[in-house]
């Protein structure tokens, strides 16, 4: 193939059908469509259900904490758990990650206050954190991006100094473990998302995990509007409940997680072949000693060595239906609601700035078979050599 069949030079496109970023699993049919005939036929729908309740055992295991409470998604869980842990004035996050880690707060009335990223890891940089703590800051949220755990030692450490609640946003980072630690356990508590798009999804929803049987009460009550018993209300609360269909595709594909994961641990490495020839790319890699769920495949564009930039990188794929994403451009910061506010109009996150202009997200899951992945390949490459895209 020569750089004239790309489909963004007038060629026909590589793939007849879009090749999502997030393309959902839907699991075994019958076993799902059983679990829903059971639940009609017992007619108990919402509500710390059956179902929910088998899901939030199993999902507390699979992260080794004692609690798990499920709640109807990873953002109402987020806002849940800022609410329980009584985070108010500031809260400290990292301004590259999906906006929904900034308006859980904002939407409480806490002002995240962004900070910058660390480049090789794209996570908060916990040395850049400590001059934005003062008097105001309540909190540390920091996420585990792309699945990976972020730098909990010295976050704790640093929230410890400053008698801060630190907790994590883990959408990204279900099943993962790095030497040896789960995702799961760390801080005050961590959140999973279960959104249609992650690995192993319940249509919506999202859960907080955590050791502490306190907190765990306090954010089984808020999330069904504050009740402790039938006609007691023990805190301001808000409908954050799990129903029991979603808990039921979450069950299904609880029993296909291996597989699915198997599925995208091949996939990152046929990636990574591909990219290892593909100058001015590189994936973000997952370290040897950790065990992932690999539903990111990452790259990084160097434009000046790939002679193209990564936004003519995301329309050459585009144009073959290969429908990567820019996540999570332009950074928190840069978003309209955040950027208008007085305290962050002109802010500059030099890392998150750049970061946020390089990076590539590229479909996976069951979609995808080796073979589509070294036409991906060469797609890039082909891109990358193109006279008519360089930059
Ligand atoms: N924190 C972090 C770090 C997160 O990444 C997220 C969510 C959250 C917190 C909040 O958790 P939730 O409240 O969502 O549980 C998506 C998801 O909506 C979002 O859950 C996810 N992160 C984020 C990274 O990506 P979009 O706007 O890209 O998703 P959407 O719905 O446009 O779908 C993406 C693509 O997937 C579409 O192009 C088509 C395909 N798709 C999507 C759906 C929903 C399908 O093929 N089938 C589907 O059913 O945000």
């Amino acid at each position: 193939m020569s750089t004239s069949h790309l489909a963004i030079l007038g060629g026909d496109p590589e793939f007849t059908e879009p090749l999502h970023v997030g393309r959902p699993n839907v699991g075994d049919r019958d076993r799902f469509l059983a679990r829903v005939n059971r639940i009609l036929d017992s007619a108990w729908l919402t509500n710390d259900g059956a179902c929910v309740r088998e899901f939030e055992e199993r999902i507390a295991a699979l992260a080794g904490t004692g609690y798990c409470v499920a709640m109807s998604s990873g953002t109402v869980a987020l806002e849940i758990a800022a609410r329980a842990l009584g985070l108010v004035d500031e809260v400290i996050v990292p301004a590259f990650t999906f906006v929904a880690t900034a308006h859980a707060l904002m939407w409480q009335g806490i002002r995240p206050v962004f900070c910058d990223i660390d480049a090789r890891t794209h996570h908060i940089d916990p040395q850049a954190i400590e001059a934005l703590i003062n008097n105001r800051t309540s909190g540390i949220l920091a996420v585990h991006l792309w699945g990976q755990p972020c730098n909990v030692d010295a976050l704790t450490e640093i929230a410890k100094r400053h008698g801060l609640p630190v907790f994590f946003d883990a959408c990204h980072a279900l099943g993962v473990e790095r030497q040896g630690r789960q995702v799961g356990g760390f801080g005050a508590c961590e959140i999973f998302s279960f959104h249609a798009t992650k690995f192993l999804n319940t249509l919506e929803g999202g859960a907080v995990v955590t050791n502490d049987s306190q907190l765990a009460d306090k954010l089984r009550f808020m999330r069904n509007f504050g009740f402790c018993g039938e006609d007691c209300v023990a805190h301001l609360g808000t409908n954050g409940k799990m129903n029991e269909i979603s808990a039921a595709m979450g069950l299904t594909l609880l029993e296909e997680m291996d597989d699915i994961v198997a599925v995208n641990e091949a996939n990152y490495r046929a990636y990574a072949r591909e990219i290892a020839n593909a100058p001015g790319f590189d994936l973000v890699e997952y370290p040897v000693d950790g065990r992932y769920n690999y539903q990111h495949v990452v790259a990084v564009v160097d434009e000046r060595e790939a002679g193209i930039g990564r936004d003519a990188v995301i329309a050459a794929l585009r144009a073959e239906n290969v429908l990567a994403r820019r996540y999570f451009y332009p950074g928190c910061h840069r978003m309209k609601p955040y950027a208008a506010m007085h305290e962050y109009a002109g802010v500059f996150l030099p890392v998150t700035d750049e970061i946020a202009a390089r990076v590539v997200v590229l479909p996976t899951g069951p979609q995808l078979a080796e073979h589509d992945i070294s036409r991906i390949g060469a797609i890039l490459r082909l891109a990358s050599a193109s006279k008519a895209l360089a930059t």
